[in-house]
């Protein structure tokens, strides 16, 4: 009878708005029943919702918003550079700290965790390490050294400080590359072999037994032919299994997940079916650098609504996939931006032909877009028996 009362109310209610045209308060603003920040919302599952930090834009005073919402919406950061080896160490045996030092002052002031990016990568080293190996100077013997003394000085700096190191970094080549058969790519791999990689992991291990070393890389964000030679992420889980298999400390595999909505898109149960195949594992799952670009044509820079609006919606769809699989799996432990606004996104630096951006969930003037309220959605509008809390993962000893 109640009930029946209430729906009643609850129409002649409705009716009378729409006599009367009035729409309600919140029209045209998302109705947000939560009123709180991603950071909170993902809280509820256990799930860490991160941003890479670009350190320049934190320390600009004429832009405080940036400081802000890197430090409200998320529990997590990143640096998106300043823990690179040729910002640590620009001259051999100088270590430049005091940028990612900052990064890890305002984690700490913000109560967030920190994932580290990035110990090894055959991009963004210093010159005097590749131009050492190129004229003769430094020997495979040194380099393998330097390699060691780098992690070691790196990881025991933040020793007990980092929550996930990204300890490789894409070291599998890609379809288009020379040959096509998938393999072990770049510096490490050409100047040490691939055993660089079991040797970095051990090498972290041993100078911070407390934080988790994932495996980092693009374009894993679902399984493909199921051919390790021409599937990246067969490859990357066949590297991970026989990792395992020889008791190599790696806990995560880390999806960096940079979409394009240009391209073929993943559906989310294909996503949380990798995610689940690497848990399988006995390993953590991360998504570590997300974004989701588009292609901006003439009529999207002249602000052609009917050529932004579809972008904005793909964008949004992107996100909410690698959101919705990471949800799914509870060893998805956390959920990292690339960069959270459009102004400081690396993609229009990037692309230029033709040239790429709205990559972000934020626009250049902070305004949340699209893809930040349906990331909300999916954080408010899912729980069990689908999505069930983050399972703590430790070190492997
Ligand atoms: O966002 C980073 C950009 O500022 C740098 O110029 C670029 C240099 O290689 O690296 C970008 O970050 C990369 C990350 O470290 C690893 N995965 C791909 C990211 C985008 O290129």
């Amino acid at each position: 009878m109640k009930l029946r009362r209430w729906i009643a109310t609850g129409a002649v209610a409705m009716a009378t708005l729409a006599t009367l045209n009035i729409a309600p308060a919140t029209a045209g603003r998302p109705y947000d029943p939560s009123n709180q920040s991603l950071r909170n919302l993902a809280m509820r599952h256990g799930l860490h919702v991160g941003t890479a930090v670009d350190l320049a834009a934190l320390n600009d005073t004429t832009d405080p918003r940036y400081r802000e919402i890197a430090g409200s919406e998320f529990s997590s950061v990143t640096a998106e550079n300043a823990m690179k080896w040729e910002s640590l160490e620009p001259t051999r045996g100088t270590y430049n700290w005091g940028p990612a030092d900052e990064l890890m002052a305002f984690a700490r002031q913000h109560h967030q965790r920190v994932r580290g990016h990035v110990l090894v990568w055959h991009n963004q080293l210093p010159a005097w390490l590749t131009s050492g190996v190129a004229d003769g100077s430094i020997s495979t013997t040194e380099l393998r050294q330097i390699l060691r003394d780098h992690i070691t000085a790196v990881v025991t700096r933040y020793k007990g400080k980092i929550w996930q190191w990204d300890v490789v970094n894409e070291a599998v080549s890609d379809p288009w590359d020379t040959p096509s058969t998938l393999h072990y790519k770049g510096f490490w791999a050409e100047h040490l072999g691939p055993g660089y990689i079991a040797d970095a992991f051990r090498w972290a291990r041993a100078a911070d037994p407390k934080a988790l070393l994932f495996y980092n890389d693009y374009n894993i964000e679902a399984f493909g032919s199921g051919n390790p030679a021409d599937d990246k992420t067969q490859f990357v889980y066949e590297m991970a299994r026989e990792l395992r298999a020889k008791g190599v400390p790696i806990d995560g595999i880390g999806s960096q997940g940079h979409l394009g909505t240009q391209y073929g898109n993943f559906n989310t149960f294909q996503v949380s079916a990798a995610l689940k195949k690497f848990a399988g594992l006995g390993l953590a799952t991360a998504f570590t650098e997300v974004d989701v670009r588009s292609q901006l044509t003439e009529a999207v820079q002249a602000g052609d609504s009917a050529e932004i609006n579809p972008r904005l919606q793909a964008s949004a769809a992107n996100f909410s996939v690698l959101m919705r699989a990471c949800l799914s799996s509870p060893h998805c432990l956390s959920f990292t931006l690339w960069g959270f606004d459009d102004k400081h996104s690396w993609v229009p630096g990037w692309f230029d032909d033709p040239p790429e951006g709205l990559a972000t969930v934020y626009d250049e003037n902070y305004q949340p877009k699209l893809a930040y309220h349906e990331l909300k959605a999916d954080l408010i509008y899912s729980g069990p028996p689908f999505v069930l809390p983050r399972v703590p993962h430790h070190p492997r000893r």
